[in-house]
């Protein structure tokens, strides 16, 4: 599992736009977004540099932890 901590998201609409950014990745498997704690947790043969650069395409930070 990778676990990616993600600013800026604030709404459902966000929570959703990181999750369809993540599932859009190849090898993404299951996709966790905790909105209060601005962290998302991927399953799946995934690198997770472009899970990084995804998010970061939709406006958000983000960055392995
Ligand atoms: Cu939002």
């Amino acid at each position: 599992m990778i676990k990616l901590k993600i600013d800026g998201m604030n709404c459902g609409h966000c929570k959703a736009a990181v999750e369809q950014a993540i599932k859009g990745v190849a090898g993404a498997g299951s996709v966790q977004v905790d909105l209060e704690k601005g962290e998302a947790a991927v399953e799946g043969d995934v690198d997770a540099a472009a899970l990084v650069s995804a998010v970061e395409d939709k406006g958000y930070d983000a960055r392995v932890i």
